[in-house]
């Protein structure tokens, strides 16, 4: 890249840098059935650090994307054979919405109108073939910018700002898709520390942070093939693959054992602190009922003596 004129500034190289480097890794496509335009446009992408495929036409296009799912980036031409642009981006539109792939329609000079169609059928923007690179080097950079921005603000919404686990609303929606689409394949453990009030009450609410901050680390890495989330103040719950109730419950109680054991660090001071856990098949008809489920197990281990895990 040559930076000139007035933005020929160490900041906006910088900045540059940053947003090509987000690309790095990141995989196109390019559908098109004229050899010289996908030379052109593949010429330009690499440049700007993606990975390119090439498709040469909608149907070939269409079959990629259905077994790609990592491409990010569509560039597709509207007269191609076997399928135009406007039934691509359509087709597509059904399985991968804006957030997920980034669509920009192409036709040649005089197609007046096909811009318009093209984004009302769901594409993210348009060009005019011939293009000018500066052009193509901006919308293609506007467009990933949009795509990592929403990619940003999901993550945001989705995650726990004190222990970066998922938090409860993005727990609630994973599993109203697991309900609808695999209940029986699913149990679900509730697990909530004991005493917890007494770390505040002794180390005040920022030891308990610490605390809490620890015991999400240990969740997370203890149950790596689950979804682990913070459901509430010091509530975490597990989605855990299978549904055999003794399964589930020998993984909580190894978990419970580890926790039991660990040495959590407020500063310089080590305390111990324990654990109880509830578990539930999630065969329920609704969110509710499986919670319920596991929040009646709950109760019952910390009626019993806590530090335990119940089904
Ligand atoms: P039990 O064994 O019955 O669960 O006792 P407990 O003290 O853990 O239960 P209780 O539900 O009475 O208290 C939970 C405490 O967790 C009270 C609340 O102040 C604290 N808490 C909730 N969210 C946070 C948080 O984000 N940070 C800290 N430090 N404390 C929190
Ligand atoms: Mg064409
Ligand atoms: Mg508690
Ligand atoms: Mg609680």
């Amino acid at each position: 890249y040559v930076i000139k004129d007035n933005r020929d500034s160490y900041l906006y190289a910088i900045k540059l840098v940053s947003r090509l480097l987000r690309n790095e890794g990141c995989q196109a496509l390019i559908a098109d059935d004229s050899m010289i335009s996908r030379a052109v446009m593949r010429q330009m992408l690499e440049k700007q650090l993606f990975t390119v495929f090439e498709a040469q036409d909608g149907e070939q296009a269409l079959n990629m994307l259905n077994a790609k799912p990592e491409i990010k980036l569509l560039l597709t031409d509207y007269a191609m054979p076997t399928m135009d642009g406007f039934e691509l981006v359509k087709a597509v539109r059904n399985s991968r919405g804006r957030d997920d792939l980034a669509i920009i329609g192409l036709s040649g000079a005089g197609s007046h109108g096909l811009s318009a169609k093209f984004i009302k059928y769901g594409a993210n923007d348009f060009l005019t073939k011939p293009f000018m690179n500066e052009e193509f080097h901006c919308r293609v950079m506007q467009t990933m910018d949009q795509l990592n921005l929403i990619a940003d603000i999901k993550e945001y919404a989705h995650r726990d700002f004190l222990t970066g686990l998922y938090n409860r609303r993005y727990f609630c929606q994973h599993m109203d898709k697991v309900l609808k689409n695999k209940p029986d394949q699913f149990t679900l453990a509730l697990l909530d520390l004991d005493h917890f009030k007494a770390i505040n009450d002794e180390y005040g609410h920022l030891g308990g942070d610490k605390v809490l901050s620890q015991a999400a680390e240990l969740l997370n890495s203890s149950f790596n093939h689950c979804l682990v989330a913070r459901v509430g103040g010091e509530e975490f719950a597990v989605l855990m693959p299978g549904n055999d109730l003794s399964v589930a419950k020998d993984s909580c109680q190894d978990f419970r054992e580890r926790f039991a054991n660990t040495q959590f660090m407020i500063q310089d001071q080590a305390l111990h602190c324990t654990l109880s856990v509830g578990i539930a098949r999630c065969d329920k008809a609704t969110l509710s009922d499986v919670m319920r489920a596991a929040d009646n197990a709950l109760y019952q281990a910390k009626e019993a003596q806590r530090n335990c895990v119940m089904v």
